[in-house]
C-alpha cells in the first residue's frame, strides 16, 4: 500500500524547497520515476501536478527567447476563447468559472492570455481568454503572433463574437485564424443574446455550431457548457465507486476505462456491469471490448 498521496504530496514540497532551474528539474524527473503509476484518482492527480510542474520548469528555461505567454495546462481539454476585442470573452470566462477578471466597455481590457479551470459535466475544462484578436495578426499587427502561438496549443476554438457587430468582423477573426494555419473543432458564441438577436450568424456560418449566449441567462450559460462539452471531443465514463468519471477520447471501451483506472486493471479486467446509454439495461454484463458512450457508469471485472 502505498502512502497517503497527501503525506507524499508534503514530501515532494519539502524536496523542491530551495531548488530550481535544472535541479529543481532534476528533483522532479526522480519524483516522478518514484511516484505510483495510478492511471487515475489522487495519485495520478499528483503526478498530472508533477509532470506539470516539470513542463513549467522547462517553459520558464526558454521562456526568455520564447513565448512569454504560454499557459499552463490544466483539465482534461483546453479550450480557447478567441473573438474581437470587446465580444465579452471576459465575461464568459467569468460566467463559467470562479475566476475575478476585469471585463469592461472598451477594447483590449484583457491584454495577457488568462486561463480559468471549469467543471463542465463533471469534469474540469480548462478555457483560455485570447486577447482580442485583430486583423493582421498572422503578420504580427496588435502583438498578435505570440497569441496565435498561445491558440496552436489549445484543442478546441470558440469564436465569440458580439451578436449586435457587423458579422464581417468574425469573419475576418476566423479568416484570421485560418492563415495561421491553425484547424481546431470551433463553434461559435453569439455573445449578449439579451441585447440582440445572433441567429445571422448561424446562416454566415452554417459549418460551425453557434449557441447564442447571455452572461445575464442561466440557460444560455448551459446550453455553452454543452457545446462546450462536444468541442473537447471526448466522452466521460462513470465509476460505480467514484464520483468523478474519467474522461477519454472515444472510441471507448471497457477495457480501455479499466487500463486508464490502472494498467494491473486492464490486464486483468475480464468485462463489466454498465448502467447508463450503452448498456441494453441496468446492469448488464458486457465483455471488455464493449463500446461505451457518455454518460455510461461502469463497475469493472476482474
Ligand atoms: N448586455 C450584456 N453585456 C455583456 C455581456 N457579456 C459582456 N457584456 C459587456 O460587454 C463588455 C465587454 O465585455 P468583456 O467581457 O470585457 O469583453 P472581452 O471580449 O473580454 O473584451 P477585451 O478583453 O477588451 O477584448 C462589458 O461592458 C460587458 O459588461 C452579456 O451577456 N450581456
Ligand atoms: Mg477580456
Amino acid at each position: 500500500m502505498p502512502m497517503p498521496h497527501r503525506t507524499y504530496k508534503q514530501l515532494i514540497d519539502r524536496r523542491l524547497v530551495g531548488k530550481d532551474g535544472a535541479e529543481r528539474a532534476r528533483e522532479l524527473r526522480a519524483i516522478l520515476a518514484e511516484l505510483p503509476s495510478y492511471k487515475n484518482g489522487p495519485y495520478a492527480d499528483l503526478r498530472k501536478w508533477v509532470t506539470a510542474e516539470l513542463e513549467s520548469s522547462r517553459t520558464r528555461a526558454k521562456v526568455v527567447h520564447r513565448d512569454t505567454l504560454a499557459v499552463r495546462r490544466e483539465g482534461v481539454a483546453q479550450i480557447a476563447l478567441v473573438g474581437a476585442p470587446n465580444a465579452g470573452k471576459s465575461s464568459l470566462l467569468q460566467a463559467l468559472s470562479s475566476i475575478q477578471i476585469k471585463t469592461g466597455d472598451y477594447a483590449f481590457t484583457t491584454t495577457r492570455p488568462v486561463p480559468a479551470l471549469t467543471r463542465i459535466h463533471d469534469v474540469l475544462v480548462q478555457l483560455v481568454e485570447i486577447p482580442g484578436l485583430i486583423e493582421g495578426a498572422a503578420e504580427g499587427r496588435g502583438g498578435g503572433r505570440p497569441l496565435l502561438g498561445v491558440l496552436r496549443g489549445a484543442d478546441a476554438i470558440l469564436f465569440c463574437h458580439d451578436a449586435r457587430a457587423p458579422v464581417a468582423n468574425l469573419e475576418a477573426v476566423i479568416q484570421e485564424v485560418s492563415e495561421a494555419g491553425i484547424e481546431r473543432p470551433a463553434a461559435i458564441a453569439a455573445t449578449k443574446s439579451d441585447e440582440a438577436d445572433g441567429s445571422a450568424l448561424a446562416a454566415a456560418f452554417p459549418q460551425l455550431p453557434v449557441v447564442e449566449v447571455s452572461v445575464l441567462d442561466d440557460a444560455t450559460l448551459d446550453r455553452l457548457r454543452d457545446t462546450i462539452w462536444q468541442l473537447t471531443g471526448l466522452l466521460r465514463v462513470y465509476l460505480r465507486d467514484d464520483e468523478d468519471p474519467v474522461a477519454l477520447r472515444p472510441p471507448v471501451t471497457v477495457l480501455d476505462v479499466a487500463d486508464s483506472i490502472h494498467h494491473e486493471l486492464g490486464e486483468r479486467c475480464v468485462g463489466a456491469r454498465v448502467w447508463g446509454p450503452s448498456a441494453r439495461f441496468d446492469g448488464q454484463r458486457v465483455g471488455r471490448a464493449h463500446m461505451l458512450t457518455d454518460g455510461d457508469t461502469v463497475e469493472i471485472l476482474d
